[in-house]
């Protein structure tokens, strides 16, 4: 991606987050929590942010070139920006994001955050974002903003991972840490263990094996604060993994719950990004070819030898 254009995406979603971060501070006060009374395309009620939020993002990126198409989970179809189009000489993008992850937690005033995904779009290609339907490998920038006790922005393009911070005093990010590495094997487990019994022999086994460390030194704390981008962060700075293990259905078929395209994908390049692994419990998840831009996939991200542990496990058969 030309550093131009990356420079202009990425300069839209800090724009995004300083906004979004904003409005998150004195929602309470102004009638902006609970729920706006629709349901988005998955069937979930929707917070009245999760609409906000996506309507921050479509307005600025409505006039940002490089972008000719936002797909957003709280949006059936994606939105196309014509004449972001085929205004350019050079190739156009698609952001495809989770505008408010962690929704549960709104209300709550827990940690939230917004992911984003950047892949380029084919030269022809029609309206309905079939052209993105490749694997996560495909993407050329991911990241999120974490809002936090702090904000901040962490994304890569391909070459390593560099986090910033909000500092309200400048209203600005500020680059805090650059090249960041994910520690290779971590303290922390996350996952909603309340699931376990929906969940495969083998990720079931996987817990009991994290939950029956006796020694300090190989013991793992569970950690697990509804936002995926929170508890994904905890593991990029402290090591540790991440899982959302798909649920046995009726069909006995294992269904993932997370988005693959705008939460598992992008979170993986990032994780592999610091040298850490993403798994679908069977395999890199960078590797799944989705059939729709909404498809879901169980997920283990996090750092490499509790990742590799979950496919010796078999977690997700
Ligand atoms: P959204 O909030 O964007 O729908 O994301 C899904 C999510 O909230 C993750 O952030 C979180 O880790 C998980 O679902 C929590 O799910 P559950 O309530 O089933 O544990």
């Amino acid at each position: 991606m030309p550093a131009a254009d990356l420079a202009l995406v990425i300069g839209r979603i800090a724009l995004a987050g300083k906004l979004i971060s904003g409005e998150i501070a004195r929602a309470s006060i102004a009638g902006g929590l609970g729920y706006s009374g629709d349901t988005n395309v998955h069937g979930e009620e929707q917070k009245k942010l999760d609409d906000w939020t996506n309507q921050v993002f479509l307005s600025l990126f409505e006039n940002c070139a490089p972008v000719c198409s936002l797909i957003s989970e709280e949006m059936e179809t994606p939105k196309h920006f014509e004449r972001n189009c085929h205004s350019r000489e050079h190739a156009s993008y698609a952001l495809m994001l989770d505008p408010l992850d962690g929704s549960s937690n709104t209300d709550v005033n827990g940690s939230l955050g917004s992911i984003f995904s950047v892949r380029k779009r084919a030269v022809r290609h029609g309206n309905d974002g079939r052209d993105l339907l490749g694997p996560g490998s495909q993407q050329v920038a991911a990241g999120y903003v974490l809002y936090g006790p702090a904000t901040q922005l962490i994304y890569t393009s391909g070459a390593g991972v560099d986090m910033f911070t909000f500092d309200p005093q400048i209203a600005e990010f500020v680059l805090w840490k650059e090249n960041l590495k994910m520690p290779p094997r971590g303290p922390y487990y996350s996952c909603n263990q309340g699931n376990i019994t929906k969940w495969n022999p083998g990720a079931q086994n996987l817990v009991r094996y994290l939950t029956s460390r006796k020694d300090k030194n190989s013991s793992y704390s569970m950690r697990y604060c509804g936002a995926f981008v929170a508890d994904f962060h905890r593991c990029l700075i402290d090591g540790g993994i991440y899982m959302y293990p798909g649920e046995i259905s009726s069909d006995g078929k294992s269904k993932g719950k997370l988005r693959l395209m705008y939460e598992c994908a992008p979170l993986g390049m990032v994780a592999e990004q610091a040298g850490g692994r993403a798994s679908n419990g069977k395999g890199r998840i960078l590797d799944v070819v989705p059939k729709d831009i909404h498809d879901r996939e169980p997920v283990y991200v996090g750092s490499s030898i509790e990742v590799a542990m979950a496919e010796e496990y078999r977690a997700e058969g």
